[in-house]
């Protein structure tokens, strides 16, 4: 009887041993995956404060971005660092302010590579910390060196800056040339057709835009007027390369499909994506099953096919059962615009729609409008659902992800503000400069300064955007003037020294 006792009490001590260790492996596992989430950042094109419906739009529906919003974190005062493409897209992948860089402002189709090889930035900071990463969609950070030839390798680029995958559109959709770039190599190109870049001159015998207006299906308003493909001319001149040609209207489908595909084959290991979608900027051209999908003309059907590609991207991560474990941002490179060079009826159709969301400018702008874009963050096992209004920045994903994964932020400008992303403070940023070269503005809190700068105070008539420019300085409360239309700096001489200083101490 004795011996029965003493054998089942060993019995249970082995099944409680067995268990025990089970739970300390889950929990260790679980740990790990905390600390090395997925990271996907899906970053739109040109869309404003006010073209999501959970930032306040109700012309214009996108129930997908707002499942972002919803199931995570909805950043009130979140930030690009430019109100154009290539220096908010530098400083969001290299943790720098654009303003270091003079190079950092909008590149022609044919710009060598921006970055300085061998710095730290977002991609190669998470290689380090053991994920694959990849990059889909909209580039517009240069290519290659000064003599590059789309026909041969052309590096370096992402993959050389730490991207473990690329499947990139080369610059923008109205700059040529009008490919993609898989990896090292310009996707469906042959030998028998070779693809040749200029902005300098045309190609003899080439169309263009300017000479062959009968040839477009799409007509510029201003600029975009060289040379012609798919029926729409675009900025800078190319000949050859025909099967390698995108075409507009298939753009959101091959960047989806290759998102879609990069996760499938990466979901037994961490990855980072960016997903750089390429809407709403111009030339506007959705696949015909999105044409009058918004009721707002060509720019809100752009805006809605991308809406339904988040949505079946955000699909396809339940479908995996990644959603839980997978940080997904949805952010914009900057502000909105209507007329940005295409005869598309984007200002004729907007109707009472308000891409700003009532906040001042637009693109190209230092007023608030042109930086202050849609900004979310879900992470369905880790964060808590909310709004938060603290002050955050893309140039922040850096140093923030890295402190998440355990490695040393090295960017110079990137801070780690992780516990806000993740919605454990209501505390970002103090103060984020905005702009690139000498262009400034800078937020401080709930204030904004903006320094005398020389220049018109208007864009072009078409563009019809205040920059902000003023031969004064400026000074705003946002908090009690969210549409600056009070300029405090008579009235509070204290803040502008204050703030004068403060953005002296913050470009050091
Ligand atoms: C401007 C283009 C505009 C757009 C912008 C860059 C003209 C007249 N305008 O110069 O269409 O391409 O550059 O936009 O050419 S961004 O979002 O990529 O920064
Ligand atoms: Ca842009």
């Amino acid at each position: 009887m004795k011996q029965v006792y003493g054998k089942i009490l060993s019995l249970i001590l082995l099944i409680a041993l067995v268990s025990c260790k089970k739970d300390n492996n889950k929990n260790q596992e679980e740990a790990t995956n905390q600390s090395q989430p997925n990271i996907v950042v899906i970053y739109a094109d040109d869309l404003g404060f006010g073209d999501v419906s959970s930032y306040g739009s109700t012309e214009l529906k996108t129930p997908n971005f707002d499942r972002i919003a919803n199931e995570g974190i909805r950043f009130t005062n979140g930030y690009a660092t430019s109100p154009t493409c290539t220096p908010s897209r530098y400083s969001l992948l290299s943790g720098t302010y654009p303003f270091r860089t003079k190079r950092a402002q909008v590149l022609p189709g044919n710009a060598p590579l921006l970055f300085e090889l061998g710095k730290q930035t977002l991609p190669s900071m998470l290689q380090q910390a053991g994920y694959k990463t990849g990059v889909i969609g909209k580039w517009h950070l240069g290519l290659g060196d000064a003599n590059m030839d789309w026909n041969k390798k052309i590096a370096p680029g992402p993959l050389e800056i730490g991207f473990d995958y690329a499947y990139i559109m080369a610059s923008t959709n109205d700059r040529v040339p009008s490919i993609y770039v898989e990896n090292h190599k310009v996707v469906g190109l042959t030998a028998e057709d070779p693809i040749y870049v200029s902005y300098q001159k045309n190609f003899e015998g080439e169309p263009t835009g300017r000479e062959n207006p009968e040839l477009l299906k799409v007509h510029p308003s201003h600029g975009h007027d060289m040379s012609i493909h798919n029926g729409i001319s675009r900025i800078g001149y190319m000949k050859g390369g025909k099967s390698a040609l995108f075409i507009d209207e298939d753009m959101n489908n091959d960047f989806l499909k290759a998102s879609i595909k990069y996760i499938n084959k990466n979901k037994n290991n961490p990855f980072f994506l960016f997903y750089a979608l390429h809407q709403p900027h111009v030339p506007r051209v959705p696949h015909p099953r999105f044409v009058g999908a918004s009721g707002l003309g060509p720019r809100g059907d752009v805006i809605v096919e991308a809406d339904w590609a988040v949505g079946r991207f955000l699909d396809e991560l339940d479908k995996l059962g990644l959603s839980e474990n997978t940080i997904v941002i949805f952010s914009s490179d900057n502000g909105p615009v209507l007329d940005d060079g295409y005869k598309d009826d984007a200002l004729e159709k907007n109707g009472k729609h308000t891409p700003a969301g009532g906040l001042r400018g637009g693109k190209y702008s230092l007023f608030d409008a042109g930086t202050h874009v849609p900004f979310m963050i879900r992470w369905k096992g880790a964060i808590k659902p909310g709004v938060s209004d603290a002050l955050v920045s893309q140039m922040d994903f850096t140093a923030s992800f890295a402190a998440l994964t355990g490695q040393d932020n090295t960017t110079p400008d990137s801070k780690n503000i992780l516990d806000a992303f993740l919605g454990k403070s209501d505390k970002g940023r103090e103060g984020l400069i905005l702009g690139q070269n000498n262009i400034m503005a800078y937020r401080h809190g709930d204030w904004v300064l903006i320094p005398p700068h020389k220049g018109n105070k208007m864009t072009n008539k078409w563009v019809n955007i205040e920059t902000g420019r003023d031969t004064v300085y400026q000074l705003y409360n946002l908090k009690e003037d969210r549409a600056q239309q009070h300029n405090l700096a008579e009235t509070h001489p204290e803040k502008l020294e204050a703030l004068i200083q403060a953005l002296e101490l913050e470009k050091q």
